[in-house]
C-alpha cells in the first residue's frame, strides 16, 4: 500500500482539506441553528446548510481525487456548482418572498445559473478549443443574474421587504458581483493560452493548480459567508 504524502508546500491539497472541514463545520452549525430560528426564516437557514453540506461531500471527494491523481477535479467541481449555485439563487427568492416575489423569479435565476454553468463546463472540458466563446456565453448569463440582483426584480422587491432584507440583499449582491467574479478569473487562469491573448500562467499544469486554489478559497467565502449573511438576517427583528 502506497502512502500518500502531502508536501508542506502543496497548497492545492491543503485548501482541499481545509475546505472539507470548513464546509462540514458550517453545515453542522446551520442545521442545528434551524431549530433556534424564527419560523419565517427556517427554510432560508436550512438552504444555507444544504449548500455547505452538498459542498462538504464534494470537497471530501475532490480532496481524495486530487490526492490520488494530483489532478484538478473539474467534474466534481461542476456537479457541486450545478447543485449549490441554483440553491444560492433560490435564497434570493426566499428572502424577497414576503415582498411578493413570484415563483417565476426563482425559475429565471435557476435557469440563468444552469446556462452559466453548463456553458462554462463545455468551455473548460469538452470543447476547450472554443473556451472563449463558451466563457462569453457563460459570462452573459452571469451578468444577467447580477443584473436581476442589483437593479432588476430582486433589487426592487428587496426595497419593499423591510430594512433588514434590503441590507442583506445588498451584501449578498456584493457576494455575487465580487465573490463570484473569482470563478471566471480561475477559468481564465486555467485556460490554455489564456483569454483575449492574455497568458497569465505559461505552464498549463501549474495554471490548473492556481485555478484550484482560487476556486477553493472562493468557495469557502461564497458558500459559508453567504450562509452567514442569511443567518444574521434571520436573527433580525423585522
Ligand atoms: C459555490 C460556488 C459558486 C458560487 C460558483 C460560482 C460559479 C460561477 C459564478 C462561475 C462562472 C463562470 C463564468 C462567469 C464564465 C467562465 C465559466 C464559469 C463557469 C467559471
Amino acid at each position: 500500500m502506497e502512502h500518500l504524502k502531502i508536501a508542506s508546500d502543496n497548497y492545492v491539497a491543503f485548501t482541499f482539506f481545509i475546505g472539507t472541514m470548513a464546509m462540514m463545520a458550517a453545515s453542522v452549525f446551520f442545521f442545528f441553528e434551524v431549530n433556534n430560528t424564527d419560523k419565517k426564516w427556517r427554510t432560508s437557514v436550512l438552504v444555507s446548510g444544504l449548500i455547505t453540506f452538498i459542498a462538504a461531500i464534494h470537497y471530501y471527494y475532490m480532496r481524495g481525487y486530487n490526492l490520488e491523481t494530483g489532478e484538478s477535479p473539474t467534474f466534481f467541481r461542476y456537479v457541486d456548482w450545478m447543485l449549490t449555485v441554483p440553491l444560492m439563487c433560490v435564497e434570493f427568492y426566499l428572502i424577497t418572498r414576503k415582498a411578493g416575489a413570484k415563483i417565476s423569479l426563482m425559475w429565471k435565476l435557476i435557469a440563468a445559473s444552469v446556462v452559466m454553468l453548463v456553458t462554462g463546463y463545455f468551455g473548460e472540458t469538452i470543447d476547450r478549443g472554443s473556451s472563449v466563446m463558451w466563457g462569453a456565453i457563460s459570462g452573459a448569463a452571469y451578468f444577467y443574474i447580477a443584473y436581476l440582483i442589483w437593479f432588476g426584480e430582486v433589487a426592487k422587491l428587496s426595497q419593499n421587504a423591510g430594512a433588514s432584507v434590503a441590507k442583506a440583499t445588498r451584501i449578498l449582491a456584493w457576494f455575487v458581483l465580487v465573490g463570484w467574479a473569482i470563478y471566471p478569473l480561475g477559468y481564465i487562469l486555467g485556460t490554455p493560452g489564456g483569454l483575449f491573448g492574455i497568458k497569465l500562467v505559461a505552464d498549463p499544469a501549474v495554471a490548473s493548480h492556481y485555478m484550484d486554489i482560487v476556486y477553493n478559497i472562493a468557495d469557502a467565502i461564497n458558500k459559508i459567508g453567504f450562509g452567514l449573511v442569511i443567518y444574521s438576517l434571520s436573527r433580525k427583528e423585522d
